[in-house]
């Protein structure tokens, strides 16, 4: 019994985290979109591949290899505009980036 309270607040705290919640859910929609307009220098609502980059590289996000910002350009660009727009970067965190191959 003193081992089931233990694990209570483990239990809780992972449900907490759940990342299908939709408390996460709605967090990873925030953090997105705090880092969209960080990235987004020209402010004209779209995400360029330069931008990204320049983003990345401010961010001091590094090993992000131009293959994988393909890859990324490519999820996001729904309409394929060479731009990533609010809606569809908020489209894209209902469908996680593929596995690397
Ligand atoms: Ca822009
Ligand atoms: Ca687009």
């Amino acid at each position: 019994m003193k081992y089931l309270l233990l694990l209570l607040p483990v239990f809780v705290s992972c449900t907490g985290t759940d990342p299908h919640s939709e408390v996460a859910h709605n967090r990873k929609v925030m953090a997105l979109q705090e880092k969209f307009d960080r990235f987004d220098y020209n402010a004209n609502g779209k995400l360029t591949r330069t931008e990204i980059e320049q983003g990345l590289r401010e961010s001091s996000v590094e090993g992000v290899t131009p293959a994988e910002i393909d890859a990324l350009m490519k999820h996001y660009d729904i309409n394929d505009d060479g731009g990533i727009s609010r809606w569809e970067a908020q489209h894209a965190i209902n469908s996680p980036l593929p596995e690397h191959q």
